[in-house]
This record gives C-alpha cells, structure tokens and sequence, in this order.
C-alpha cells in the first residue's frame, strides 16, 4: 500500500471553500455593522492559542475555545458543513435512502442520570441491552439502556487503586471479553502510581450489575514517565486478541522518543491474546504480531508505533479496519487507519509535516493520516466510530469523530482507495471525551461534564 495515503485535493478544496466563506461572513457583517452604527459588535477574533508543549485531551477549560467558532443554538449545525464535495462516483453500499447531505441532531439519552468525568461508554457484549460508563475517578456504571433510566449502579468500584491526580490520569479504558456470556470475564485499562495497569476482572455470577473488586488479575503493567498521554481505550478485535492504546509517555514532544522505540510500549497499539497465556505470564502474544521472534529487542506485544496519544480508536467490522484518532502536538490532530507493524510517525513527523528529524529512520517508511485537521479548528482529536445503525441511513459508513476542546463534530467517509470525504456534522458546546455504540450500533456522545447524548437524525 502507498506510504502516502492521504488525498491533497479534497483538503485543497476545503482550504479554498472555507476562506471564501470566512470572507463572505465578513462582508455580511461589515454590512449589518454599517446599517447599525451604534451596535457594539463582538470582536470575531480567534484566539490565537499556540498548543502548549503538554497539550492534554481532557485538560482544556471551556474558555479556551475559541468562541466565534460556537454558534448561537447549541445542536443545530447553523453552517453549512465544511467539504461538501460531491460524493465519490462509486456505488452506494448502504442502501436506497443513502445521502451523506444527513443533518444530525443531539439529544440527552439519559435525562435522569449524570456521571462524574465519564470517559467511555460501552455496552457488554451480551444483548442485555445495558451501558457502561467509566468514570475518570475509578467506578464503572451500569444502567438499562433507557431514556427514563433512573439509576445507575457501580458494578466496579477501582478508586482505591486508581491514580487520578492528572487530567489525563485515571480509569481509562473497559472492554468486555468476546465469550464474556460464558466467562464472565472484563478488562480495564488504568494508571495507579506507579504506571499503567491492565487488567482482567470477572462478573458476579448471580448479580450481572456487579464486577468483582477483587477478582483483578494483573495481565501487563508499564512505567509512565509524565503525567500525561497515558492512551486509553482497549477493544477486542475480531480476531478475539485485545487491542491497547497507549500514549508516548507525556511531557511534550516525546522527549525520550517512545514512540519510535520498539524496546518499550509507550506510543503504541498493543495486541495481546487473553487466551492463550504463555508461560508465567496472563497473556501470550499472537503468532502473527509484527516483531514475534525478533532479535532485536523489540517487544512482541507491539501491533503498530510511532503514535502520540491514541487514546481513542475503534474497528470497522464491515471493513476489518482498524481506526485510531491520534492527538497532535502544538498542530496538526490526525486519523489513521492502523496497520500491522506500521510506523506512524510521531515523533517524526506531526500529521503531514515535519516535527523532528531523526537518524535512522527513512521518512518514507512512515504512514502518513488518512485525515487531519489544524490548530485552532481542533486541538485535541476525540476518535469515534464508523456508523452502521438504522436510524441514521445518511450517516452509515461514515467514521464520526470530535474535538474535545472545540467541541466540534465530523463525519468521515473514506473509500477502499482511502479518498476522503469529511463534513462537519455538528458544532456544540460539549467536552467531548468520548463516542460510544450501543448493542444495536446507536451512536452516542459523551461529554466530559458529565451528560451522554445521543445522535439522531434531524426531521
Ligand atoms: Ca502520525
């Protein structure tokens, strides 16, 4: 596969598209402002905000965004999406009422119920039709599926273990084992002092609503020299092995090169099979990882490097991709499309560009984004899921995506040739820490201060 996958020209066209529309903006105000001489006008300045070197995804204040980005009524796209291309030629596979011309609308899901620092939202693989929400702090909740769900109940209870004291510090990740009806058994992703931790629980066999504190078995355990970029999700694959997100180790511009560091685990995606422990250990490593059996050095756990803090990404199954949003440095925030042993350039490179040279390392070698976007538009990528639900026909096949600090959403279509067709969905007024799929593959949002939302179509 071409090392270069990007396509310049549609990013080309939205460059052209969205100055003009800035322009014609200004027009129209500078008008209105001549008809009423008198109206104090907000000035329609950016702040100009320059990524501090420790850039953090959950860290931003609320008025730190840039406010004449944020339209009046919160949930209703009041401009046109940017990069409304015509869509691609190819025939559409997702059926007669396809559009992508999809107008999206958020409503709360769950109006009874608020959670503290929520950061994932999953649903157990066993058609019981329940949510889980990880909060920062430790606890895992659980609640029926239902807008008028009234409680939610703490099926796992880690804020004894859990270190919590940095904003990107805490409970970070949950996936549920494939076989988990028989089983019984989750994982959880976590830093305590010391570092991060995975590691496996079970379920009380008479009480689904309640994981056992102390069942843990740790499974891996690495050091984190910063406070910040600690990853986040872990996610079974479909080819039942367990996929870990992990940042670069923190501070800003990964001063001790992790990333490109195949010795250590930090700016990774990790694979690990749960299943097949090898000796003395929780885990094996599946026969095909990239640097099994090599001589040198690298740890066999690594299913792809050179990543900043991926700490979002999901699978494609119609497609058998692997999606993974990588949060930028002081510039670019980027999606890639994770491939077995791949390097993905950080720190080498910061999205498309530059960001440091190294000895050693052949930039051709390096997989550039499939998408990115520059600072002020976003800055600090939330990634999401492809959509296949029923009650979005517009939206399916699309990867939906956010910007914590900026709050804004986009959906992205991406063809087998990897052209790009991005559009922006919705701009809000949320944190957005995470997306989540229910059983039936409904899209939700999850906002840092504490609310869930759902997507649904505009009538
Ligand atoms: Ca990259």
């Amino acid at each position: 596969m071409s090392k270069v996958i990007r396509k310049a020209t549609i990013k080309s066209v939205k460059k052209l598209v969205f100055p003009i529309l800035i322009l014609l903006l200004i027009v129209f105000v500078v008008g209105c402002q001549a008809l009423e001489p008198s109206q104090d006008l907000e000035p329609s300045t950016i702040p100009s905000q320059e990524g501090s070197d420790t850039e953090q995804p959950y860290s931003e204040q609320p008025d730190s965004k840039p406010a004449s980005a944020k339209p009046s009524v919160l949930f209703s796209p009041t401009v046109e999406p940017i990069g409304t291309e015509a869509p691609t030629e190819s025939e559409e596979p997702f059926g007669e009422d396809y559009s992508r011309e999809v107008k999206i609308v958020l409503t709360e899901a769950y109006p009874l119920l608020s959670f503290n620092s929520p950061l994932e939202f999953v649903h157990a693989v066993d058609d019981s039709d329940r949510i889980f929400v990880v909060e920062k702090d430790g606890r895992i909740l659980v609640f029926s599926n239902n807008p008028e769900a009234d409680e939610a109940k703490v099926f796992l209870d880690l804020t004894a273990k859990v270190d919590n004291r940095a904003s990107e510090k805490g409970l970070l990740g949950l996936a549920f084992h494939p076989d988990y009806t028989r089983n019984g058994y989750f994982f959880v992703n976590y830093t305590d002092r010391e570092g991060t931790v995975i590691a496996r629980y079970k379920v009380e066999q008479n009480d689904p609503d309640m994981g056992l504190a102390d069942s843990e078995e740790v499974l891996l355990t690495f050091s984190q020299p910063y406070n910040n970029h600690n990853g986040g999700r872990i996610e079974f694959g479909k080819d039942g092995h367990l996929y870990i997100a992990t940042g670069d180790g923190g501070s800003g511009g990964d001063p001790q090169n992790n990333s490109q560091n195949r010795s250590n685990l930090l700016g990774k995606i990790l694979r690990i099979d749960v299943d097949n422990p090898k000796q003395g250990a929780l885990y094996g490593i599946p026969a095909d990882n990239p640097f099994v059996g090599n001589d040198q050095g690298f740890r066999e756990e690594i299913y792809a490097y050179g990543l900043r803090n991926p700490w979002k990404f999901s699978f494609d199954y119609h497609r058998n991709w692997l999606w993974a949003a990588d949060v930028g440095q002081n510039k670019i925030e980027e999606i890639n499309i994770i491939k077995k042993g791949e390097n993905y350039g950080w720190n080498i490179m910061e999205g498309s560009q530059i960001y440091s040279s190294q000895v050693g390392v052949n930039q051709e070698d390096l997989v550039l984004p499939v998408w990115e976007y520059e600072h002020p538009i976003g800055k600090s990528i939330t990634g999401g899921f492809v959509y296949y639900g029923d009650e979005i026909p517009g939206l399916r096949g699309a990867y939906v995506y956010g910007d914590f600090v900026t709050g804004m959403i986009w959906a992205l279509w991406l063809d087998e040739d990897l052209s790009a067709d991005n559009r922006l969905l919705l701009e809000t007024d949320l944190m957005i820490s995470s997306f989540g799929l229910d059983q039936n593959n409904e899209m939700y949002v999850v906002d840092f201060n504490g609310k869930i939302y759902r997507l649904s179509q505009k009538s």
